[in-house]
Parts: C-alpha cells; sequence; structure tokens
C-alpha cells in the first residue's frame, strides 16, 4: 500500500470516523433498520470486490460525512449572495468555498458548484451557451431588455431560434457521452445534432477528419469528452476546429477530471484554458462527492451562474460542502501522487491485457481506463460483464467502435482504475488483475439459446469464480478499503 496516495481515506482518523459511523448507524437502525442493514452490506460488498468501473471511486470518510447534515434541509434556490430565500448565509459560505476551490485547483475564472449530476451540468452548460450566444443578442435585436418582455409572437420567435440549433459531440459507440447529442437523449432532440466518431482502423480521434465534418456541418457548440475512449484528447486542436466556425468549444471531463486536478493532463491536455466551457462530475477520478461543476470563461460566466432557476432546482447545499472538501483535498500535494498513479496502473492493466493477447479497443491506453473488446474471448459484453461479476470483479459492459452486438449486449467491458488506485493498488496488482480478467474470460463460454447461441447466458468452467475470488481477496486484503474503519 502507497501511503501518499491513499493519504486522506481515513487511516489517520479511523477511530474517530468509526465512532460516528457506528452512532450514525443505530440512530438510522432506531427507525428503519433495514437501511442501517444495507449500509452496513454495501460497506461489506465494497470492500469484498475488485471495483473497476471506470466512472467509480471511494470518497473520504471527511467527503462523506460532510454529506449527512442539515445543509440537506435547506433551500437555497438562486447564487451567492442573491436567492429567493431568506437564512442563505451559511449556504452562501458553503458554495462560495467550493466555487473558490474548484477555481484554485482548475486555473479557472469562475465555478458553479450547484449541478446536481454531470447530466445537469451539461444542461446548464448548453442552457448557458445558448442564452449567451442566441437569446441575449435576439433580445438586444428586438431592443428589450427581458423575456418576460417580448410579445407573444416575438418570444415565439426567438424560443424557434433557441431550439434551431447545431450540436456536435463525440459518438457513443466510439466513446462519447449520452449527452453529447446521442439522439434519444434530451441533447439530441433539443440540438440538430450530427456525431464525430473515430478512424475505424486505429480507433483514435481524427482531426483532420472532425475538422472536415465540423466545417461542413457548422454547429453553434463542439464538444469534447468521453465515457469510454481509452486516450488523451489534443483540446488545443479542437479549440482551433471549433474557432474555424466560430463554434462555442466545450469540454466534459467528468471521466478525467481527477486527471487534470492531478496535473497528469497539463498543456494541450488540459481542457480548461482551450474551452468556453468546461462540465465534469465530482465523484469519478475527481473523488468527491456524487454532483457536478461547470467551469466558464467570464464570457459565459453570468449564463451560467443562472443555472437555477434556468435548468436546476434547489442546490444541495449538503452535497456542496462535500464538494468544497473534496475539492480541498484535491488541492492537496497527495492528489498529484495519486492521479499519476491511477495513469500509471491504467497503463499496467492495459499491457498486462495486450501480453496476454486480449484485444483492446486502440491497443492500449493513456489515460485511466482501458476498453476490452470480448470478442476475442467469442462473448458479449454481457456475458463477460456477469461471468467477472460471478468472480468478485466488478466492471460494466460497454459499446466498442460499430459495435456488431448494440447498445445492450455489447462487445466490450470497460475498466477503470481510480478506485483501486485509491485502496492502495500498484502497477503490479493492476497487472494481476488482468491475469484474474482473462481467466474468467477464458473460462467461460456462450450458452445455447432458443435461437441459437444466446447473447445473455454462459457457463463458466466448475471452479474458475471460487479460485479467481480467492485470488482477489489476496489484493483487497493486502490493501483495505478504509483501513482501520470498524462498524
Ligand atoms: N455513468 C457514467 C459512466 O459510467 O461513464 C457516465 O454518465
Amino acid at each position: 500500500m502507497t501511503a501518499d496516495v491513499t493519504a486522506g481515506q481515513g487511516a489517520e482518523y479511523a477511530d474517530t470516523a468509526s465512532e460516528a459511523y457506528r452512532a450514525a448507524l443505530r440512530v438510522i437502525e432506531s427507525v428503519e433498520p433495514r437501511i442501517a442493514e444495507a449500509t452496513r452490506k454495501e460497506l461489506d460488498d465494497q470492500r469484498n470486490s475488485l471495483k473497476l468501473i471506470a466512472s467509480e471511486n471511494y470518497a473520504s470518510p471527511a467527503v462523506l460525512l460532510t454529506m449527512g447534515t442539515w445543509f440537506s434541509d435547506k433551500y437555497a434556490e438562486g447564487t451567492v449572495g442573491h436567492r429567493f430565500y431568506a437564512a442563505c448565509q451559511n449556504v452562501d459560505t458553503v458554495e462560495a468555498l467550493a466555487a473558490e476551490h474548484a477555481r484554485e485547483l482548475f486555473g479557472a475564472p469562475y465555478a458553479y458548484a450547484q449541478p446536481h449530476s454531470g447530466i445537469d451540468a451539461n444542461l446548464v452548460a448548453y442552457w448557458a451557451i445558448l442564452a449567451t450566444r442566441i437569446e441575449a443578442p435576439g433580445l438586444a435585436e428586438l431592443g428589450a431588455k427581458h423575456i418576460n418582455d417580448l410579445s407573444e409572437a416575438d418570444w415565439e420567435g426567438l424560443r424557434n431560434k433557441l431550439g434551431n440549433q447545431r450540436l456536435m459531440g463525440m459518438s457513443l459507440d466510439t466513446g462519447g457521452h449520452l449527452t453529447h447529442g446521442f439522439r434519444p437523449n434530451i441533447s439530441g432532440k433539443m440540438f440538430h445534432q450530427r456525431q464525430y466518431g473515430t478512424n475505424p482502423e486505429t480507433g483514435f480521434i481524427d482531426y483532420d477528419a472532425v475538422a472536415a465534418q465540423v466545417r461542413e456541418f457548422k454547429p453553434l457548440v463542439l464538444v469534447a469528452g468521453y465515457s469510454a475512449y481509452p486516450r488523451r484528447v489534443n483540446f488545443a486542436k479542437m479549440r482551433e476546429i471549433a474557432d474555424e466556425v466560430g463554434a462555442t468549444f466545450m469540454v466534459d471531463m467528468a471521466h478525467f477530471a481527477g486527471l487534470v486536478a492531478g496535473k497528469v493532463f497539463t498543456g494541450d491536455e488540459d481542457p480548461v484554458p482551450h474551452a468556453h466551457v468546461v462540465t465534469t462530475t465530482t465523484h469519478k477520478s475527481l473523488r468527491g462527492p456524487r454532483g457536478g461543476l461547470v467551469l466558464a470563461t467570464e464570457e459565459y460566466a453570468p449564463a451560467v451562474d443562472k443555472g437555477c432557476p434556468m435548468v436546476l432546482g434547489g442546490p444541495l447545499s449538503h452535497v456542496m460542502a462535500a464538494k468544497a472538501v473534496a475539492l480541498a483535498e484535491a488541492r492537496r500535494p497527495e492528489f498529484r501522487t495519486y492521479a499519476q498513479a491511477v495513469a500509471d496502473n491504467a497503463q499496467s492493466l492495459a499491457d498486462g491485457f495486450v501480453k496476454r493477447d486480449a484485444g483492446l479497443v486502440t491497443g492500449g491506453t493513456d489515460n485511466h481506463l482501458v476498453l476490452l473488446d470480448v470478442t476475442s474471448f467469442g462473448l458479449t459484453g454481457r456475458q463477460a460483464e456477469s461471468a467477472l461479476l460471478d468472480s468478485g470483479i466488478v466492471t460494466n459492459r460497454n459499446a466498442i467502435p460499430a459495435d456488431p452486438n448494440g447498445a445492450w449486449y455489447t462487445s466490450g467491458i470497460r475498466f477503470g482504475t481510480p478506485a483501486l488506485t485509491t485502496r492502495g493498488f500498484g502497477a503490479d496488482d493492476f497487472d494481476r488483475v488482468a491475469e484474474l480478467v482473462v481467466e474468467v474470460l477464458q473460462n467461460t463460454q456462450p450458452a445455447a439459446g432458443p435461437n441459437g447461441p444466446s447473447k445473455a447466458k454462459y457457463t463458466m468452467a466448475d471452479g474458475t469464480a471460487d479460485r479467481v475470488r480467492a485470488a482477489a481477496a489476496e489484493l483487497l486484503d493486502a490493501n483495505p478499503l478504509y483501513p482501520g474503519l470498524t462498524l
């Protein structure tokens, strides 16, 4: 276990945190014992499985405890110093601190800490871009100060303009996110959308091809960012492409915010100096509470600041408080050690797969995630995900580019290193993880379905799951989650 990497995860105040949790569980138990029981069991399950879901992590006890307070009870619609409710002075302290830590950590001119999730952060960003680029000039053209002053006909005209704009983002099957213009998501309905993909031969983004598509489509918004692309993005290049057609450049860094915070991604790979608007979640590689965040230039800040009431309901002040704590943790030097270890460990995991002849999308990784093409084992993603879960390995199935099995069964398994790195796993441990994954998949076969081989059912050679669980337990015991915390 590497002390630097796990610092802040509880060992230094394990006794106090244990007391706090034992007391809290006794209180919960007195009202609904089944919730206390499920809470204990969840810790047990998380402690005893190899968590490799790329979008998950383990927040520190300080972050978790911050969420369980009376800030949950307070309404605070509006923004710092400008609320639609009375008595928000302490929420103002909390929100201002969360925003200050975010600005300092990422070097951003402005930060907005209210979004409840990454999807909410993206909706705030889209509407802030539309408000800045379409609504404000539209109002000026009509000689009005506020939309409420417009006649019904003028408002209808402006509303049509707002609903008639173009967005381009990365396609879901090549690693983009639902909210980047995928038609079943609201982002694909509120914008005319087109998607860019990756080079079918290499799996990498082809910047010349993206530039050609952008020149032709001329989007108002160009989105970069991913949830299943195992490579870095050159954001300086993407900004140049956006500038050519006057598009607003937005980056969704939800997956890799921890690598930006930890200075693994710098220069052209740091989205903050290059994008007009940057969104993120706070609970993935950033290791905070479940929630979202928007960073913006001065130009877009006033519109982002109106996220509530524009898009959001009342802020979750208890979560904003936890965001402030997590961002303060991420500003410590040890977070850089953690972020570098996340990237090094992903490299080791990918190398472990490659040397065992498992097929990887793009042939490897240079961020925190690895996308395994499980057709190399004759399986669907669904079969592989279930067989791994039976063996104590928690992952999620994921589409691969041009996936022959579609978005439900899929042909890929996505792995991420942020969570196990928090436990202290190192490069050798991740090589062993690759070995265990390959052992499971090599011993799994599709089962017969009513119309030929099933895409969901599978059989595993006897003893595989038990053998792998036992090997995983050795790794988990050597790198305990919340060391010293007892309930
Ligand atoms: N659910 C997140 C992920 O797993 O990547 C994205 O929304």
